[in-house]
């Protein structure tokens, strides 16, 4: 056991409680200051950044864009929450949840904000009709899985990766706790993918795009640094389901919109035009500096 806390009878702000996001973390809403936002050609405006949930919202466009719907071309400008752009003015007129990522439709008056991944996919899935079932059952299976996803991947990043990967110390209690529960939900997911192709069923739908981003990004040894120690090599299905997404040539685009780690190869800081992936990732532009 590590040392007790015992807390006080009122919790105050303490600026120094450590941990790489000790300098974000503030316990009020709110925009901090003034920002405008740029706003490109397209109708879609996205801000956000390639963490799991914004990849989700990226991998959908470009799977809209691959399926050949080109009202879903859009523009997606950085927002660098470690240098805290989420608490700027307009950033938090779109969401005042102050928290990447997050949509403004140009294509209808007035101009409609879209805040929460779930949210975004449930929007674009329905505005263009593609990538969510159109019989009520199917559709219904669809966004079970996804509010599933929006409920339970907190547990995994907030929990689990927050405690295994990111606290400044290491402690058991938090880590035994969240690592049963994620163990739990690919097990369940295990069991799921193991005789349906996708998870809400035979189609391909928002709920891989929402799931995957986290839990393929999980299993394919890219979050936490996590693989061997939850054993991800025993969730076969989940693997399976996981590489066979990962292939999509959508998918590799969507990664790399708004990334700013990695291979610069695969950093697309700000994404305007299809063409960008061929001209514009960070290992050209470096280069011709
Ligand atoms: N439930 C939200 C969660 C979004 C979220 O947690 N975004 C993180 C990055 S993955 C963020 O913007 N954090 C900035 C902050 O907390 O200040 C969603 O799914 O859109």
């Amino acid at each position: 056991m590590t040392e007790t806390y015992t807390p006080p009878k009122v919790w105050t702000w303490d600026k120094e409680n450590g941990g790489p996001f000790a300098s974000i973390n503030r316990p009020i809403a709110g925009a901090t200051h003034d920002k405008a936002l740029p706003v490109g050609d397209h109708p879609l405006q996205l801000y956000s950044l390639a963490t799991p949930n914004g990849q989700k919202v990226t991998i959908l466009l470009e799977e809209l864009l691959e399926a050949g719907v080109t009202d879903a071309e859009y523009d997606a400008w950085l927002i660098r929450i470690g240098d805290g752009d989420q608490f700027g003015s307009d950033f938090v007129a779109i969401n005042p949840n102050s928290k990447i990522p997050a949509l403004l439709d140009h294509s209808v008056s007035p101009p409609q904000r879209v805040f929460e991944s779930g949210s975004i996919l449930l929007y674009l899935a329905e505005k263009f009709g593609k990538f969510l079932p159109a019989d009520p059952a199917g559709r219904t299976e669809a966004l079970n899985w996804l509010f599933w996803q929006m409920g339970a991947g907190p547990l995994l990043g907030g929990g689990f990766g927050h405690f295994f990967a990111y606290a400044p110390e290491k402690y058991e209690y938090p880590i035994n706790r969240y690592t049963m529960e994620v163990k739990r939900q690919l097990d369940l997911l295990d069991r799921r993918l193991a005789d349906h192709d996708y998870v809400a069923g035979a189609e391909y739908s928002i709920a891989d795009i929402a799931i995957w981003p986290w839990y393929g990004g999980l299993v394919l040894g890219r979050a936490y640094d996590a693989a061997e120690f939850l054993d991800v090599a025993s969730y076969k299905n989940v693997l399976r389901w996981a590489q066979q997404i990962d292939a999509r040539p959508a998918v590799k685009r969507g990664r790399m919109v708004n990334k700013v780690n990695g291979p610069l190869e695969e950093q697309l800081h700000e994404r305007h035009d299809a063409g960008d992936f061929d001209t514009k990732t960070q290992d050209k532009l470096e280069g011709a500096a």
